[in-house]
């Protein structure tokens, strides 16, 4: 993977909210890549999400019928069954350029996710990420891996610049039928202009979780599939909402603890102190 970025690309990052990285994947990667996301999908048939000692939660399924399960066929933390991934995401090459982007000293993995939206799947309704996770911060990030051409025709990732700066917590949305939600519940956004970014497969868009995205309709008869992973700069603490966290480990905690469980979320870079 390429992770020499310049000044002036993290300046851009922290201006407008993302960023978009040409040739992301290098040599075999995207060949590998896909495999192992294909892999992943079938072993986990209907099931949405892995269990923290590699198996399936089979109580947690994706059945497909509704507007939600035709805005992409969704599938969590890969990492956890298959290996080149979780090497892929832990990476500290990936770690230091995240923690380089965000101004962050360190990085865990929140979790990963394959969106795929399907020949003719629903648009992806504007929303923000950082709000629906189990901590709040305005240095949590995403990296979004192109496993096909992302256009504008099949529903590439659209950006809204800048939004990071004034978005909050409070005011995000589902992501539903009403694509325009979240403008309406964030009035002053009404007249920014978004950005599409259609990538190559193999390139990827980086992107704050506190920056307003969203993503077109698949207006062709061939699939759009990405591979994501959501990171939490470490020292993040516990916000009270269970989101993706293990029954058992979320029963544990209380608001304000901090999520350094490496078993669950591994520290994928840390700074060394001086
Ligand atoms: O792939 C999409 O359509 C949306 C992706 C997204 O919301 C994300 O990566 O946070
Ligand atoms: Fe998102």
């Amino acid at each position: 993977m390429r992770t020499n970025i310049t000044q002036e690309e993290i300046e851009s990052y922290q201006d407008n909210g993302f960023l978009v990285l040409r040739d992301f994947l290098e040599g075999d990667e995207l060949e590998k890549m896909r495999s192992a996301v294909t892999k992943s999908v079938d072993k986990m048939g209907k099931s949405k999400v892995t269990t923290v000692d590699g198996g399936i939660d089979k109580d947690n399924i994706q059945e497909g019928e509704d507007f939600y399960d035709n805005v992409f066929l969704q599938r969590l933390n890969l990492w956890r069954i298959n290996a080149f991934i979780k090497d892929f995401f832990t990476n500290p090459k990936l770690g230091k350029m995240l923690c380089d982007l965000a101004g962050v000293d360190g990085m865990r993995i929140w979790h990963d996710q394959t969106l795929q939206k399907r020949p003719w799947g629903n648009p992806t309704g504007w929303h923000l990420d950082n709000p629906y996770w189990s901590f709040y911060s305005f240095n949590s990030l995403s990296i979004w891996i192109a496993l096909d051409d992302a256009t504008i025709e099949n529903g590439c990732m659209w950006y809204l610049p800048r939004t990071h700066k004034s978005a909050k917590h409070e005011t995000n949305v589902a992501i539903s039928q009403n694509v325009g939600a979240l403008i309406t519940s964030n009035p002053e956004w009404t007249k920014l202009e978004a950005v599409p970014a259609p990538m190559k497969a193999g390139d990827c868009g980086i992107h704050n979780g506190m920056t307003a995205h969203g993503a077109n309709a698949n207006m062709t008869p061939g699939w759009r599939r990405a591979m994501t992973c959501a990171f939490m700069p470490d020292g993040e603490v516990f916000n009270g909402h269970r989101n993706i966290l293990p029954k058992e480990y979320f029963e544990t905690l209380k608001e304000g603890d901090v999520l350094n469980n490496d078993d669950i979320n591994p520290l994928v870079y840390e700074r060394e102190r001086v």
